[in-house]
């Protein structure tokens, strides 16, 4: 038998992965020394022993004061090929990342800075890593939705090569509803549309976002399964749901991999994927993702390939490319 470890990746799609969230430890540090920048930690193995979270909050604050290190262009770009070139280990063929320039912007980082510097090395990847990508625009819910369309309107104003936005940070308390005004003139502007919904939040966040914000893909969704009647609709609508195992436990979204509904999700015929969402904090890539399922709950080589099979199936990709990876 071939050991695991020199067994092709199953080619996949990654579908749900913060780009801020794949800076490792070791480029915190590097980018920090060549921006002059003081981190509050003193070495690495400080940085690492906060990767311990009790909620999305908890996650987020880490998340959040680590970006301080990502001032120009360059650094952007530095991480974007990090991530891409992990990411092809792991099997990504294809990828669509997100942005979130509200986290740069408040930091003092122009919105050309952190767009140009991500969108310079996604406008190569496919030649230098085998991986085409899309960049989605990611807003913040716990910020209002006046900023939100404003820096909406600066992307598009500046010709962003943004394919679509996105809804993330603080879920509960900020549900879809806010973001109605957003939604609709992304719509209106040809751009795609996703939303988190149901990772913290409860089942009516998905409905909602469904309804009121008109998405295509659901982030998370896992509290879906709380809720019957949302799940056959689901199932009936093929709506993809953008599931991040290691995440889910990393945020105590559930107390162990055992405990995961994926399996659930999966015998309910709902359109799951598996995707790494912060890798950098959350334990692993997409990959690591995999092989943990298989090994941890005994996930079968069958429901592997066909999530590999539905992440392809519910990217944004053209249909051209979708048949090269199907
Ligand atoms: C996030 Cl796991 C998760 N949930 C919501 N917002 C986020 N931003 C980055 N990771
Ligand atoms: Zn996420």
């Amino acid at each position: 038998e071939v050991p695991e470890a020199v067994q092709a990746p199953l080619p996949v799609a990654e579908l749900h992965l913060h780009i801020e969230g794949t800076l490792e430890p070791e480029l915190i540090f590097a980018l920090a020394e060549r921006n002059g920048i003081q981190l509050p930690y003193a070495d690495l193995d400080e940085l690492r022993s906060r990767y311990e979270f009790t909620d999305l909050q908890s996650f987020l604050d880490l998340y959040y004061a680590n970006m301080a290190v990502l001032r120009t262009e360059q650094d952007f770009a530095d991480m974007t090929r990090a991530y891409l070139s992990r990411a092809a280990l792991a099997g990504v063929r294809h990828a669509e990342i997100m942005l979130d320039p509200q986290a740069h912007l408040s930091r003092g980082v122009a919105l050309e800075t952190c767009v140009n510097g991500v969108a310079s090395v996604l406008a190569v990847s496919e030649q230098e890593f085998g991986i085409s990508t899309l960049l989605i625009a990611a807003f913040l819910r716990d910020l209002s939705e006046d900023s939100a369309l404003e820096v909406l309107e600066k992307l598009l104003a500046m010709d962003a090569p943004i394919a679509g936005i996105g809804l993330d940070s603080a879920e509960v308390g900020n549900p879809p509803a806010k973001f109605e005004r957003l939604f609709a003139r992304a719509k209106d502007a040809g751009l795609h549309r996703i939303a988190h919904a149901g990772e913290e939040g409860p089942p009516s966040y998905i409905i909602d976002a469904l309804e009121i914000l008109d998405v295509e893909r659901i982030d998370h969704g896992i509290r879906c399964m709380e809720d019957p009647e949302l799940v056959e609709r689901l199932v009936n609508e093929l709506m993809p749901l953008t599931v991040c195992p290691l995440s889910n436990v990393r945020l105590r979204a559930v107390d162990t991999l055992n405990e995961h509904p994926l399996p659930a999700m999966l015998a309910a015929g709902l359109n799951v994927s598996v995707n790494s969402d912060d890798p950098a904090y959350f334990g692993g890539y997409v990959d690591d993702n995999f092989a943990q399922l298989r090994s941890v709950i005994g996930l079968s080589e069958f429901d592997c390939v066909r999530m590999a099979a539905n992440s392809i199936r519910s990217s944004f990709a053209s249909d051209e490319r979708k048949a090269e990876l199907l």
